[in-house]
């Protein structure tokens, strides 16, 4: 894609479509190789993705040759989802510069941020502000990051914490319990977070059917990323689960926002 502002991309996605799909890519050797992550997103992108988020909490070094691989197969946006610095790299348009909330290590917070901020300025990466919030069960994400889990019946502190980060200044919220978790987010810490914020709210984690995604988007989220379900299905399926997915979630947003 030629240089626009990812950011300015997705708010107008968000104020035409009224949600944005996001497929996420771990660029994990033990899942797929770089070529077949470029298939990946070839079949995403024509099933109506609207951008790529690639990383994942463990680095093991095929990032480079991952998001290289996805932009020989599509113009869609690549955003960085750093686990840590090492999920930095230069192919990338931009970076979820993010800080995990709460974490009890203030290396998730800050510290890795400040270790990666001048690697994002010398790569001239779009940086995109966001507050991460990971809940029970918290996945990998949850443990890797230290994070003490938000409990899932405990909406109020979701919605707390979500409302600081916009208070803080971050651009987006993310919530989600891990990925590839059997427990999504719970609909009511959705409805009560978004009812809380004015900056859109980015939910995901073990999202696979179009019944729940719609759900997350008629609960509140802008922006919903589905990653292992599409890793699963779209190499065997050519993407027809996903097209489904994508378009009971647009279908849904249009009817939300009318
Ligand atoms: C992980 O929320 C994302 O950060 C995606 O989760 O892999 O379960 O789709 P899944």
């Amino acid at each position: 894609m030629a240089k626009i502002k990812v950011w300015d991309y997705l708010m107008d996605k968000i104020n035409n479509d009224s949600a944005v799909h996001l497929t996420l890519v771990d660029p994990d050797p033990i899942k797929q190789t770089a070529q077949e992550a470029g298939i990946i997103a070839k079949y995403a992108t024509e099933a109506g993705t609207d951008a790529f988020m690639v990383g994942g909490s463990t680095a093991f070094g095929i990032l480079d040759e991952t998001i290289r691989e996805i932009k020989n197969q599509t113009d869609l946006p690549v955003i960085l989802f750093p686990g840590n610095v090492a999920g930095i790299s230069k192919y990338a348009d931009a970076v979820f510069f993010m800080s995990v909330l709460n974490s009890r290590n203030p290396y998730y917070i800050i510290r890795a941020q400040l270790t990666g901020a001048q690697a994002v300025k010398m790569f001239d990466l779009e940086p995109i502000s966001m507050g991460y919030l990971i809940l029970e069960p918290g996945g990998t994400a949850g443990y890797i990051s230290e994070a003490q889990l938000i409990p899932r019946n405990k909406p109020q502190i979701a919605a707390a914490y979500a409302l600081a980060a916009q208070y803080i200044g971050f651009k987006l919220v993310y919530l989600e319990g891990g990925s590839g978790v059997d427990r999504e987010v719970p609909l009511e810490m959705i409805s009560m977070v978004s009812s809380l914020i004015d900056i859109p709210l980015i939910v995901g984690g073990g999202l696979e059917t179009p019944e729940q995604v719609t759900a997350v988007v008629r609960a509140g989220a802008e922006m919903v990323v589905q990653g292992t379900f599409v890793e699963k299905t779209v190499l065997s399926d050519n993407g027809a689960k996903l097209t489904k997915i994508i378009k009971a979630m647009k279908k849904e947003a249009k009817a939300k926002s009318n």
